[in-house]
């Protein structure tokens, strides 16, 4: 059944029989979330980053209407250079089958496609969330529901401040998903560290957080979690220059009257042409940290499965 629409890459499929550390990873990001070419460049060096930690990557997309678990470089080329990629979220799955399309994999597809693969981990850059002012506009990333139902631990830097952080905290507590801060207290803010909001728990290293994973899971207790990894200090944004941008980006696209799926990858790059590239640079580090500690996890998961 699952054949008839997915492709494994041959690694892949021989990490999963063996029952070795694997990393998802998702391609909105490339197709949506960053330019050329910084968006090949950074696809393939979290890739690297993986392999060198001893885990595997499988990045994820459809291509021409086919489900692919694990890219090759010409795929990962195409994502990053075509303008005809259609941003895929769980909605979007079966039509950007039936038509053949090409399709960039947010979170939420993402997370569906890794799971019916049997890969456990996910690392990305930041999540979607409750947008701002969606008492009124009702937008609210379907990444949260996927995150209430499907059996993946995201590895992220927390909710970009383009969205309504206690808002988004809410709505993943009413829906009994972890949020857990990677050797943080604090709930990271996407390019700050600090964002004014507590994680519901803090965790030390990767073996302690596998271990809650392991129990929650065992416990048919189903569901994602949030792994949020503050970006490393060196590449931190003022936060009060990037608040300052980010409500820049959020009134123009409220002028402009964006709205849906345009939403997201608008005011990432409006918050780039502010900062100049400044908010680039940052979230290409933060995705290499994530990669990091999500092939750590991976691994620490594969030995509990393993015995
Ligand atoms: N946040 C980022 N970069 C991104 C995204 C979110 O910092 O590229 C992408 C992810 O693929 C995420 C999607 O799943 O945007 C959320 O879009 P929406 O809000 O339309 O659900
Ligand atoms: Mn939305």
């Amino acid at each position: 059944m699952l054949k008839k629409y997915i492709d494994i890459k041959p690694e892949v499929l021989e990490a999963l029989h063996k029952g070795e550390a694997i990393v998802a990873l998702e391609s909105t990001i490339i197709s949506h979330g960053m330019p050329y070419p910084e968006n090949v460049t950074t696809a393939q060096k979290v890739e690297e980053i993986i392999r060198n930690e001893g885990a595997v990557p499988a990045t994820i997309a459809i291509i021409d209407g086919r489900i692919k678990v694990g890219l090759d470089e010409k795929q990962l080329e195409h994502l990053a250079t075509s303008k005809n990629i259609v941003k895929t979220s769980r909605r979007d799955i079966p039509f950007v089958i039936s038509r053949k399309l090409d399709g960039g994999t947010t979170v939420a597809a993402t997370m569906i496609i890794a799971a019916l693969a049997g890969i456990k981990v996910f690392a990305t850059g930041g999540i979607g969330g409750v947008h701002r002012n969606a008492q009124e506009t009702f937008d609210i990333s379907a990444d949260l529901q996927e995150l209430a139902t499907t059996n993946v631990a995201v590895v992220c830097a927390g909710p970009k401040s383009i969205l309504d952080l206690g808002l988004t905290l809410e709505y993943l507590e009413t829906n009994g998903v972890p949020v857990v801060g990677f050797k943080t207290d604090e709930l990271p803010a996407f390019y700050s560290r600090k964002s004014g909001f507590k994680v519901d728990y803090r965790v030390d290293t990767a073996e302690e957080l596998a271990e809650a994973i392991n129990i929650k899971w065992g416990l048919g207790l189903n569901g994602g979690l949030v792994i949020a990894n503050p970006i490393p200090e060196e590449y931190e944004i003022d936060h009060e220059f990037i608040s300052k941008a980010i409500n820049d980006a959020v009134e123009e696209a409220e002028s402009q009257g964006v709205k849906g799926k345009e939403m997201t990858p608008f005011l990432l790059s409006k918050v780039k042409e502010i900062t100049k590239g400044d908010s680039l640079t940052a979230n290409i580090h933060l995705v290499y940290n994530n990669a990091k500690v999500a092939s750590q996890l991976a691994i620490e998961l594969a030995k509990l499965y393993r015995d």
